[in-house]
């Protein structure tokens, strides 16, 4: 599904040519005028699928008729506190990134992206209730999906998160703001689950007996890599962690990886962990909310695939160890990201987005069917990124 696609079928929701009925748009259209926008900008609708933010499309009177030109986001401040430090950490990074793609000679307006300033010269835009808005450019001619179509798009994508973790391997970590303390910490994402269990705030943990009996099982693993990180075994880098396929924009020419997207949780962390978010979302056969499971799969083709362009690009960086410890992250931040979304059903869905009260759990569902299929395979899992990692 390219988001070109959608944004078309989406509705207009502001518009400097009418007045949209039943839409309370006061905020946004303050936005707009903060980022300059207004009123000239034609109209906005809203964008993407991202389980966050709000995202809205915003559309410029253009040479051939109205353009989408830039992108505009209120961030969810319950799930960051810091919306200053989130921003700060973002245009440090783009910056930064802009210097190293010019000096490989790429396009840094295409191959990263353009933060936008609000008309006072502020990192983002705090409407009357207090919410955080920021704004980029758009990439025209690329593309999003939500699973992969071609093959050759995953190896595409491998190489992409490879080469970023390359390109900000010099970047100061010390300058990076921890948008979200223990992000990728499972362990506490393990606790975190059990006090929701117990805590039973929706009488919903019965509802759930057979996900949650999963997990428990699982205790020992949620360890793995939180303990090598912590003995030193495993380094820490600049990472993106949230590496899923809807976080790339494809160039539609050349149908190669183009621009990594965001950027809100760039923290320090482990390689695992990105390399295994990555596998999760896109070696799998069906959309995270599937709700027919026969459907979902672990695909180990395109886990290969992903493996294949992401070493090509780090294995010279990587330690043997970082290397080894890849399919612990595809197991691991599988099993986490299932945690996360039972924890929010048992919670009463306070976290992420949901459409339905079973959503957090249908999406749980579809991860530990991946967990399994990826337990039963792990040896493979092992022995391919040994392969593509030159390791002995
Ligand atoms: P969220 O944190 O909510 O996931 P994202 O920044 O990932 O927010 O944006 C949501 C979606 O909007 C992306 O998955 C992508 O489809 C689309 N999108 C965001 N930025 C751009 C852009 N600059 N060009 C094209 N599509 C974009
Ligand atoms: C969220 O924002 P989005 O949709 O790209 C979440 C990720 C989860 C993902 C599951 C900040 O990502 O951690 O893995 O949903 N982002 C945050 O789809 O919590
Ligand atoms: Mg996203």
């Amino acid at each position: 599904i390219a988001t070109g696609v959608r944004v078309e079928a989406g509705d207009v929701i502001f518009s400097t040519r009418r007045k949209i009925d039943g839409v309370d748009n006061r905020n946004l259209e303050d936005a707009i005028y903060a980022f300059g926008f207004g009123p000239k900008c034609s109209y906005v609708k809203p964008f993407g699928a991202g389980h966050i933010n709000e995202t809205y499309a915003v559309y410029m009177p253009g040479e051939e008729g109205d353009e989408l030109a830039y992108v505009l986001q209120r961030v969810n401040s319950n799930v960051f506190k810091d919306p200053a430090g989130v921003m700060e950490n973002i245009f440090g990074v783009t910056e930064y990134l802009r210097g190293v793609i010019r000096a490989e000679g790429g396009d840094p307006d295409r191959e990263t992206l353009s933060y936008i300033k609000t008309k006072d010269g502020c990192n983002y835009f705090e409407d009357a209730e207090g919410e955080p808005w920021r704004c980029y450019n758009f990439i025209a001619d690329s593309m999003c999906y939500q699973l992969v179509e071609d093959p050759e798009q995953f190896y595409q994508s491998g190489n992409s998160f490879g080469h970023f973790l390359k390109q900000l391997g010099n970047y100061p970590a010390s300058r990076l703001i921890e948008t979200i303390p223990d992000f990728h910490n499972t362990v506490k994402r393990y606790h975190a689950f059990e006090v929701a269990r117990k805590r039973d705030l929706k009488n919903r943990a019965a509802f759930c007996k057979e996900e949650i009996a999963f997990v428990q099982k699982r205790e020992k693993d949620c360890a793995v890599l939180v303990r090598q990180q912590e003995d030193g075994t495993l380094p820490l880098r600049v990472t993106h962690n949230d590496t899923k396929l809807n976080n790339i924009l494809f160039d539609s020419e050349t149908k190669k990886g183009l621009c990594i997207i965001d950027l809100d949780t760039i923290m320090p962390g482990l390689a695992a962990n990105d390399f295994g978010d990555s596998i999760r979302f896109g070696a799998a056969t069906a959309e995270e909310d599937e709700k027919d499971l026969s459907k979902m799969h672990f695909d180990i083709g395109l886990y290969e695939l992903f493996a294949r362009g992401y070493l090509e690009e780090t294995k010279d960086v990587l330690t043997e160890a970082e290397i080894q410890s890849l399919p612990w992250g595809a197991r691991v931040i599988t099993l986490e990201c299932g945690i996360r979304f039972l924890t929010d059903y048992l919670q009463g869905d306070t976290y992420f987005k949901t459409d339905y009260p079973e959503h957090n759990l249908v999406r749980a569902r579809t991860q530990f069917k991946l967990v399994e299929e990826m337990e039963q395979q792990f040896e493979k899992m092992q022995e391919i990124v040994i392969q593509y990692g030159g390791c002995k």
